[in-house]
C-alpha cells in the first residue's frame, strides 16, 4: 500500500460522487502516479462500503478486460474486478436515463449464477461449473468515471471497474445444456447488429473468469457467495450509446434481452 486510510476514504467520496452525479473527472493517478493496485482495490472496496451504509444490496461480481476485444480497446492486459449492488440492475426491456451517466457503453456478457459458494486460491473451471447453478444473457453498462473513457489499470479498479447498471434476462440454462465456448452472441444497436463474438472469446472459456475472480478474492480471504450472480466480461468491445439508442442482445439458445436510453 502506497496510500494512508483518509486518502483512500478521500478518494472513495469523489468517484462515488462523481458516479451519483455523472460528472467526469481526471484519473487519479494523474495526482497519485505510485498509487498500486491494493490501494486501488481498497478504494473500491470503500466505495462498496459506503453504498452498502446506505442500504444498498452487494449482488455479485463482475469481471472486466477478460477478452481480447475489450483489452485492445481499452489498452489493458490484465483482467479486473469489480462488484455489483442491487441499485445497478435495469428490467429487461427497461429505460436508462442517459443524464444519469456519463458517456456509457454496452457489453454482451454471459452471466453465471452461483448455487454454492466458491473460495479460491486453486480454483478452476470444473469447480466453477460444479458451483454454478445456471447462466443467463447480460449486457452490461459500463461508464467510466474518467474524462474521456482513459484510464490506466489502478484507476479503473479503484472506479470499480467502470460498473453502472446491468440487465439479464432471456432464458437461463444450465452449463450442460450449452456450450459455452460456442456460444454465440449478437448485439444489435437501433435494430442493427454491431458487434459479434463466442463466449471463448472471454479467457478461452468464459468459467474461467469466475475461477479468477475466486482466486483473487481467495487472497484476501473472501469467497463468491451462494446466489452471488458474475458477469463474466465483455465478449465483443463496448458499444458506445446516445439518447435515442436501443439496444438489444441475442444470445444462442438462451433468448434476446434489451434495453433503451432516453
Ligand atoms: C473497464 C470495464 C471492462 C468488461 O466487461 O471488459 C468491462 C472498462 O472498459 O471501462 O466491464
Ligand atoms: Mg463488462
Amino acid at each position: 500500500m502506497t496510500m494512508d486510510d483518509s486518502t483512500i476514504t478521500r478518494l472513495a467520496a469523489h468517484l462515488e460522487e462523481c458516479e451519483l452525479t455523472a460528472r467526469d473527472t481526471l484519473k487519479i493517478t494523474d495526482e497519485f502516479p505510485d498509487m498500486s493496485w491494493e490501494d486501488a482495490y481498497a478504494i473500491q472496496d470503500a466505495i462498496c462500503r459506503r453504498k452498502v451504509q446506505r442500504g444498498a444490496r452487494v449482488v455479485g461480481f463482475k469481471a472486466g478486460l477478460t477478452s481480447q476485444a475489450k483489452m485492445k480497446q481499452m489498452n489493458i492486459e490484465t483482467p479486473i474486478f469489480g462488484f455489483l449492488v442491487d441499485g445497478f440492475a435495469v428490467p429487461d426491456g427497461g429505460t436508462i436515463d442517459t443524464r444519469t451517466l456519463i458517456h456509457p457503453k454496452v457489453e454482451p456478457e454471459i452471466a453465471f449464477v452461483m448455487k454454492s459458494p466458491l473460495a479460491g486460491p486453486g480454483c478452476h473451471i470444473g469447480q466453477v461449473l460444479a458451483a454454478t447453478d445456471f447462466i443467463v444473457a447480460a449486457i452490461e453498462v459500463i461508464d467510466s468515471r474518467y474524462r474521456d473513457f482513459k484510464f490506466d489499470l489502478p484507476s479503473v479498479i479503484a472506479d470499480n471497474t467502470s460498473a453502472a447498471r446491468f440487465v439479464t434476462g432471456g432464458r437461463p440454462r444450465k452449463v450442460a445444456e450449452v456450450d459455452l465456448c460456442t456460444l454465440g452472441v449478437v448485439l444489435e444497436k437501433n435494430g442493427i447488429p454491431v458487434a459479434f463474438g463466442a463466449g471463448a472469446a472471454v479467457l478461452n472459456h468464459p468459467a474461467a473468469a469466475v475461477a479468477m475472480l475466486a482466486n483473487e478474492l481467495g487472497k484476501k480471504g473472501r469467497e463468491i457467495p451462494a446466489g452471488a450472480l458474475i458477469l463474466s466480461g465483455g465478449i465483443t468491445e463496448a458499444v458506445a450509446v446516445e439518447t435515442g439508442s436501443f439496444v438489444t442482445l441475442r444470445m444462442q439458445d438462451m433468448g434476446s434481452i434489451g434495453l433503451r436510453f432516453s
